[in-house]
C-alpha cells in the first residue's frame, strides 16, 4: 500500500470513528413537546404556521374566535358526548378522579356530575350566558362535590388528598389534578387565554404566577401549567373531545391538543 492510500484509509477510517460516537452520544437536553403535524396544518392553522411569540398567539386568536356558541343548558347534553367513556357509551369520564358515571347522573346532588368551569367563572366574572361560560374547550364532567373542593383555586403542586379524586391534592388556594388530567387543564387554561383578549364583550383572560388570583382575569400557575403541558401530553380521549366540539357544536379548535409545543412557542 502506498503512503497516499494508508492516509486514505486513516481519513476514512477516523471519518467512521466519528459517525460512531455521534451515534452512541446519549441524548442529555430534555425535550419539550415536539413538534407535530397535523391534518389541519394546511387548512385551517394555515395562517399561523411558521409563527410565534405574540404573532403566534394574535394568529390563533383570529382562527379560534370563529366559532357557534352554546346555551348553559345545552352543555348539559354536549358534555354527554364529549366526555363519552369509550369503555361505556352510558357513562360520562369525570375530571380530577377517572371515575366513570352514568350520563343519567348530571345535577347538583352528591352523587352527581355536573358542569366544571375548569378556568373559573370567577376569575373574570364572566357567568353562564354564552361565551366563556358555556366554551366546551373549558367545561368538563365532574363530580358535585369534587368540584365544590376545586372552587376557583388556582393551579399548583402540593397540599392534603382530594375525597373522592384519588391522586389530586388541594390546599387553600390551588388546586393539583392527578397526573392524568393535568396536561388536559393547562391545555384547557391556555385556550382560554388565546380565545379571549377583551376585544369582544368579555374581559381579557391571561395566565399569570400567582396562586391569590381571586376574581381578577388571570389564572396562576403559568411556570406550573407549562410542565404539566410537557408532563402529560394529549391522550386519544382528548384528541376525540377536540374533534367533538370542532365538528359538532362549536367549530374551533383547541390549538394545543394539536400543536402542545405551541405553549412554549407564546410562553
Ligand atoms: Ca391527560
Ligand atoms: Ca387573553
Amino acid at each position: 500500500m502506498s503512503a497516499a492510500q494508508t492516509g486514505r484509509w486513516k481519513a476514512r477510517a477516523a471519518a467512521i470513528a466519528a459517525v460512531l460516537v455521534t451515534l452512541t452520544l446519549p441524548t442529555v437536553t430534555a425535550t419539550p413537546a415536539s413538534a407535530t403535524t397535523t391534518a389541519y396544518d394546511s387548512t385551517y392553522y394555515k395562517n399561523a404556521i411558521g409563527k410565534t411569540g405574540t404573532s403566534l398567539k394574535s394568529s390563533l386568536h383570529t382562527i379560534i374566535s370563529s366559532q357557534s356558541k352554546i346555551s348553559y343548558d345545552a352543555v348539559w347534553n354536549a358534555l354527554k358526548v364529549t366526555d363519552q367513556d369509550p369503555a361505556n357509551s352510558a357513562n360520562v369520564v369525570l375530571l380530577y378522579s377517572g371515575a366513570s358515571r352514568s350520563k343519567s347522573l348530571n345535577g347538583g346532588d352528591v352523587g352527581d356530575w355536573n358542569r366544571e368551569h375548569v378556568w373559573a367563572q370567577s376569575h373574570g366574572s364572566f357567568g353562564t350566558s354564552a361565551g366563556p361560560g358555556t366554551d366546551l374547550h373549558h367545561l368538563r364532567a365532574c363530580d358535585v362535590q369534587v368540584n365544590s373542593t376545586r372552587g376557583n383555586k388556582d393551579w399548583d403542586t402540593g397540599g392534603s388528598p382530594v375525597s373522592g379524586a384519588s391522586g389530586s391534592y388541594t390546599d387553600s388556594n390551588s388546586f393539583e389534578p392527578r397526573n392524568a388530567d393535568k396536561g388536559d387543564v393547562a391545555r384547557m387554561i391556555l385556550y382560554m387565554a388565546v380565545r379571549y383578549e377583551g376585544d369582544d364583550a368579555w374581559a381579557d383572560l391571561e395566565p399569570n404566577d400567582s396562586t391569590t388570583n381571586g376574581s381578577v382575569p388571570f389564572h396562576g400557575r403559568l411556570s406550573v401549567l407549562k410542565q404539566w403541558n410537557e408532563q402529560d401530553p394529549p391522550s386519544a380521549f382528548e384528541e376525540r373531545r377536540n374533534d367533538v366540539i370542532f365538528n359538532t357544536y362549536q367549530g374551533n379548535r383547541n390549538p394545543f391538543i394539536d400543536h402542545p409545543e405551541w405553549v412554549e412557542a407564546i410562553w
